[in-house]
């Protein structure tokens, strides 16, 4: 028998993904389609879903198993099939009542059933959106409001937008409608029909309430568009997609000294599980992270008026980051080299859809430096010396509305792990009486990007969780001062005044790990307090923070209330299975009562723990003319860089 080769081999990985998926590989692998389909049928046949009363699923993931039986199944060699808690946690809407349930797939059976009466909805579904923005197009005072401005109905577009908490008692379940005018363009966000509210309650499907308060001007369809001319990059990779060095199992993915785990959900998307690195010094695997993801995201708007202020969204709670993401587009997305997965979620009817290609994996020929030395110093050579940087990144692309998130995780063979956040889309625009820019436009709250059109100020804050576990589970979380020092007392006497040194101080409790970035000069360590390296350094993984970001809205401010954890971008905290969501699991008109800001409160001890980290990624946008039509990609992250955890330098093979 021929040999297959890597890229052989890669595909039928892939295939065998989609015809052996009862084959279990991973004790975090996401539901399957069966395991999805089965935990729908066992919840419509229960006592929820009885012939009068209609349940709609909002969350169907993997209940996660308890971490020790994880590490320990996996640490032991006799993973061959059957891990002992395959579970499912639920959240569906009966008989107007939020169920949290959990399902043991092995029994087939309901094992927990618990009625959720705190603050706060479950996520919508896509039906509850498509049926909201539908239901404009048949209300007639809207039909009368569109017929008024001279507009046509079948060129309008309704987007129904999460409403936030303003302090107001919650019953419902609502979303907001803002329409748009086609009329020519397909940049439906650039032509917004201003003065129009209409709130619709999602569960009994209808108008609660609608206002039709002023007329502005449609801003032009003329310079909307942005087709794409088809303009791919040139093919940076060095093959045709033939030479790739990694592998994908279900889904495990090895590549160069790199051993993960690619999850997915519909709320988080891209889940990064048990990432380890192989040390070819010590020859052994070693734990780096336990999981991450994108916790949540906050994306408050500027303008304060009435058709605006309520524009605060917490969208991967309200709409589901893996739930917004659709398949990627080869070659634009991801390059020539890149391997494709599929995702399985569950429908508003609990069955499995296939999203097919939603995350690519590929090494990236970025054209940098791994490392380089020129070295004139050895006599009568001139030597030089270098590699070029090779990676592996994982990608999915979140379309959140008008906006689109492209994600990275990627993996570096020095040690690194790069989180990349791109942003790009359409903004979020306000048509308006003024022309443009001038002296009497005071109450503009955002940038002008064409005629009659504003493109309001707004922030995106996204929380990733980092459960580190560095080379084992119990870690610190150490700030590594650079402190200013007078050089007195130095013998022989120095002409210098001053150096400055490093002063470590291992943060003992939640609320002095709370930090703002660049107030102080200092490294951001993850330590394994239990572990030094053979000169005595403490192992440890380097946060390295892209734009200091926090939230500049007043603390009694509701969206403030609501997203409190966004007033710092990291936090750390003791590990516990239940806190995974920044902003609370029931995002949708949360009050903040049940979110990271909280949970630290309690000033639990992290000093030698399993912690979890908490970094925000932030931008502060202040809209620009190049922002439109669609904005070209802005880019922020943050890299997990390995210090004093290898011996050395562990790209230089020995
Ligand atoms: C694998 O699974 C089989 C059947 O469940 C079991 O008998 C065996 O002990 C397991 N371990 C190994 C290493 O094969
Ligand atoms: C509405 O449709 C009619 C008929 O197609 C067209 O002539 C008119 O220009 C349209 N109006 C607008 C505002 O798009
Ligand atoms: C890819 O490149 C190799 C070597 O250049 C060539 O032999 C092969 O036919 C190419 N494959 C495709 C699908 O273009
Ligand atoms: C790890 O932390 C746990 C919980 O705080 C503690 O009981 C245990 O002794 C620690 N292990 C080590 C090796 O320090
Ligand atoms: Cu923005």
């Amino acid at each position: 028998m021929k040999a297959l080769s890597s890229a052989q081999l890669l595909v039928a990985a892939i295939v065998l993904q989609c015809c052996f998926i009862s084959t279990l590989h991973h004790p975090l692998d996401p539901l399957t389609p069966s395991e999805i389909n089965q935990v729908s049928l066992i919840i419509q046949k229960s006592h929820l879903g009885t012939a009068l009363s209609k349940v709609t699923f909002h969350f169907v993931d993997l209940e996660e198993p308890e971490k020790e039986h994880v590490l320990k199944w996996l640490s032991s060699n006799e993973h061959n099939g059957s891990f002992p808690h395959r579970r499912a946690k639920v959240v569906v809407r009966a008989r107007g009542e939020t169920h949290e349930l959990i399902v043991d797939l092995a029994t087939g059976s309901i094992t927990s059933d618990h009625v959720y009466t705190g603050h706060g909805f479950p996520p919508f579904t896509t039906n509850e959106l498509i049926q909201a923005s539908i239901l404009p197009l048949i209300h007639p005072e809207f039909k009368e409001s569109i017929s008024k401005r001279r507009l046509n109905l079948s060129e309008v577009t309704c987007i129904p937008f999460s409403i936030g908490w303003f302090g107001e008692l919650v019953t419902k379940r609502v979303l907001r409608d803002l329409c748009y005018y086609r009329g020519g363009t397909t940049n439906i966000f650039a032509r917004p029909i201003e003065g129009i509210s209409i709130l619709v309650d999602v569960e009994s499907n209808q108008v609660i309430k609608y206002t039709d308060r002023f007329k502005a001007p449609l801003p032009s369809a003329d310079g909307t568009d942005f087709q794409s001319l088809g303009q791919r990059g040139p093919n940076l990779a060095p093959s045709n997609g033939t030479k790739t060095g990694f592998t994908i199992k279900g889904h495990e993915v090895r590549w160069a000294n790199w051993a993960f785990h690619v999850g997915f959900n519909s709320r988080a998307g891209i889940i990064i599980s048990t990432a380890s690195v192989f040390d070819a010094g010590k020859k052994k695997w070693r734990r780096v992270l336990y999981r991450g993801h994108v916790s949540e995201t906050f994306v408050p708007y500027m303008d304060p008026t009435s058709e605006w202020y309520f524009r605060t969204f917490m969208d991967a709670g309200e709409f589901g980051f893996g739930n917004s993401a659709y398949s990627l587009m080869p070659l634009i997305d991801c390059p020539d080299n890149a391997a494709y997965m599929d995702v399985y979620l569950a429908g508003a009817d609990g069955q499995a859809q296939q999203v097919a290609s939603l995350i690519c994996i590929f090494e990236r020929y970025s054209g940098d430096v791994a490392w380089r030395h020129t070295e004139i110093g050895v006599p009568g050579q001139l030597l030089k010396s270098g590699e070029t940087e090779v990676s592996l990144v994982v990608r999915m692309v979140a379309t959140v509305g008008n906006y689109d998130y492209i994600l990275d995780w990627e993996f570096k063979q020095s040690g690194s792990i790069k989180v990349g956040v791109s942003l790009t889309g359409v903004l979020e625009m306000e048509a308006t009486w003024y022309a443009h820019n001038g002296p009497k436009t005071e109450d503009v709250y955002g940038t002008f990007v064409a005629d009659n059109t504003i493109a309001i100020h707004h922030d995106h804050f996204l929380t990733y969780y980092l459960d580190l576990d560095i080379d084992g589970t119990n870690n610190s979380f150490v700030r590594s001062k650079l402190k200013t020092a007078r050089a007195v007392g130095i013998k022989p006497s120095t002409p210098r005044k001053s150096y400055w040194t490093v002063v470590r101080e291992t943060v003992e409790s939640e609320m002095k790990a709370r930090t703002r970035i660049g107030l102080e000069p200092a490294e951001l360590l993850v330590v394994n307090p239990n572990k030094m390296t053979k000169l005595g350094n403490q192992v440890s993984y380097r946060l390295i923070t892209g734009q200091p970001a926090t939230s500049l809205l007043s603390v009694d401010d509701y969206p403030q209330i609501r997203a409190a954890y966004t007033k710092y971008q990291l936090w750390v905290t003791p590990y516990d299975r239940l806190e995974r969501w920044a902003g609370g699991f029931y995002a949708d008109r949360s009050h903040g009562d049940d979110d990271l800001a909280v949970w630290s409160r309690r000033n639990r001890r992290i000093a030698n723990k399993d912690i979890v980290l908490w970094y925000t990624v932030g931008f502060h946008h202040v809209p620009t003319q190049e922002d439109f039509p669609v904005m070209p990609t802005l880019h922020d992250g943050f890299e997990l860089r390995p210090e004093n955890f290898f011996e050395r330098n562990p790209l230089i093979k020995q």
